[in-house]
């Protein structure tokens, strides 16, 4: 079956689960233009995470999902928010859910993990998994090695679930791109900051809109937590950090809270910009529908186009 029928969305397209960004106001809109919102409840305490399930049951009516950030410490509180606010589908992100899979399926909730390399996959699909997402290196946040043109076809020739792309996708080529490759559907981040309901200061778009192919770079591969964002002030000395082979401490405490600088104060020089490598095409501030309607036109008329093209090179027009 396919994804869209599964989860009872419009559009394949999920919107990533960007920490302090993934809100109600960004989720029910994406919703409501026939996407899939998903809440990050990563730093979120149980009643936050209920506060922010309850606000989305307010703007939409349509299919949602809940991110498990799996580095967070108080995941099983956050499961029984989940089951007890009758979500229906979860994302998994920098972690196995396999202590979760038994509850999160006796409920019949979706369980669909973001996922870096092949292994990961078959083991998420061993596991009870109902779709994965292949996140290649191009993405925004926390990364893995493998680049989306390389990762999403093994991945799709690896399983036999559904398999969404992620990694470097934001306009209606990039989705003909990934179907080419056996998607069935994207995951998109970077694209969504500079939408008119992403509720970061204006100084957080700004610097998406002014970035470039080669704004990002990814630090803390030092300490294994490799992480993609915008250079700045505060990236260039962590970096300089990294290469003075400074501690875990010494790193954490240039980044701690800098997410939180960057997304609600506008500190974008001393904050964390995370975003993906196609930030140097997001150049335009829309509103979520504009945006998802505009990349599946564009996306039909790619292939179209494809397949036109291919007619002529076989001489049948
Ligand atoms: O999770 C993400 N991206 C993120 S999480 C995040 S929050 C953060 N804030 C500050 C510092 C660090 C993180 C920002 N961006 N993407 C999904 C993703 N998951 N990418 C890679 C993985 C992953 C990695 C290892 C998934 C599974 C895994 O191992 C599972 C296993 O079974 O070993």
């Amino acid at each position: 079956m396919r994804i869209t029928k599964m989860l009872g969305i419009k559009y394949p397209i999920f919107q990533g689960a960007m920490a302090q960004i993934a809100l109600a106001p960004l989720v029910g809109a994406v919703s409501n233009a026939g996407g899939l919102g998903i809440i990050a409840s990563g730093g979120f305490s149980a009643e936050q995470l209920r506060e922010e399930i309850q606000k989305t049951k307010e703007i939409t009516d349509k299919p949602f999902a809940v991110n498990l950030m799996l580095m967070m410490p108080n995941i099983s509180e956050l499961v029984d928010v989940i089951i007890e606010e009758g979500v229906k589908i979860v994302t998994t992100g920098a972690g196995t859910p396999a202590p979760y899979m038994e509850t999160l399926k006796k409920h019949q909730i979706a369980v669909i993990p973001v996922v870096p390399s092949v292994k990961i996959a078959k083991k998420m699909e061993a596991l009870g998994a109902t779709a994965v997402v292949a996140e290649g290196t191009e993405a925004g946040g926390h990364v893995g090695e493998t680049t989306t043109m390389s990762l999403l076809p093994q991945v799709v020739d690896a399983v036999s679930i559904p398999v969404i792309a992620a990694g470097g996708i934001a306009n209606g080529r990039g989705i003909a791109a990934a179907y080419a490759l056996g998607a069935q559907g994207v995951q998109v981040g970077t694209r969504f900051l500079t939408t008119v309901e992403c509720p970061t200061h204006d100084n957080f778009k700004q610097a998406v809109v002014d970035a470039t192919d080669t704004s990002t770079i990814v630090t803390g591969r030092s300490i294994g937590g490799p992480v993609r964002s915008i250079k700045n002030k505060m990236i260039q000395a962590y970096l300089e950090l990294e290469n003075q082979k400074a501690s875990r401490d010494e790193l954490e405490k240039l980044s701690l809270g800098s997410l939180r600088k960057a997304v609600f104060d506008g500190n974008i020089e001393e904050g964390s910009v995370m975003a993906g490598q196609i930030c140097g095409m997001c150049n335009e501030i829309t509103t979520v529908e504009e945006m998802i309607t505009t990349m599946f036109i564009e996306a039909e008329e790619v292939l179209d186009q494809m397949t036109h093209l291919s007619l002529v090179e076989k001489e049948l027009i």
